[in-house]
């Protein structure tokens, strides 16, 4: 059987995705995200680590529609609670593992601007190898982290529509902060010339 590898996974989701996400589509993401089975080879070139932060590296723009990109986590690194404003988020594990705790919608109507209230935890996630994930503002807003003090993780995301900024969330206020997604490394040219045409 042919392989099928991240080019061929990419290649897949132009071909769902090229002209946006439909609701129906949305198993069909998952179900190819499940397909690709983590091969380093694929990968191993655009990774990039940082003691400061998780990394963001852009795969493929998704002809305006989509964003894939490549997250790095080094040990004990984790996001913020945050939104993705308006678009469905999905996550697959390609080396190690990652943890999501799932926080509820800070409740805007009882809360005067969202601040006061502790943001509630309603879900503690792990995600092993190949693992596959999806989320929208509908179930809740997450974070995201590396719990190992030995293994860096890497995970694949695509967010459709894509987004340039999210919202994140103070744990003990629940006060949200618009904050810029921007990318510590680029390969979307290099895709489209290669192997998206
Ligand atoms: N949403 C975060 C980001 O794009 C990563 S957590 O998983 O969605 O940086
Ligand atoms: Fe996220």
């Amino acid at each position: 059987m042919e392989s099928y590898d991240l080019k061929a996974l990419q290649s897949e989701l132009r071909t769902v995705l090229g002209n946006g996400l439909r609701e129906e589509a949305v198993e069909l993401v998952k179900e190819l995200l499940s397909k690709y089975k983590s091969r380093p080879e694929d990968w191993k070139d655009k990774v990039k680590w940082s003691d400061v932060k998780y990394t963001r590296t852009l795969l493929d723009k998704g002809n305006g529609f989509y964003n894939l990109m490549i997250l790095c986590w080094n040990t004990g690194q984790e996001s913020p609670i945050h939104d993705h404003p308006n678009s469905h988020c999905f996550m697959k594990t390609l080396q190690g593992e990652v943890h999501e705790e799932l926080y509820k919608k800070p409740e805007v109507t009882s809360c005067q601007d969202c601040c006061g209230c502790r943001m509630e935890k309603i879900d503690d996630r792990i995600y092993k190898l190949n693992d596959v994930a999806h989320i929208t503002d509908e179930d809740g807003f997450h974070r995201v982290g590396n719990k190992s003090h030995v293994d860096g993780a890497v995970t694949l995301h695509l967010y459709s529509p894509p987004f340039s900024t999210c919202r994140k969330f103070d744990d003990d206020t629940s006060k949200p902060t618009e904050v810029p997604m921007g990318y510590d490394q680029d390969f979307s040219e290099e895709c489209c010339a290669r192997s998206c045409r």
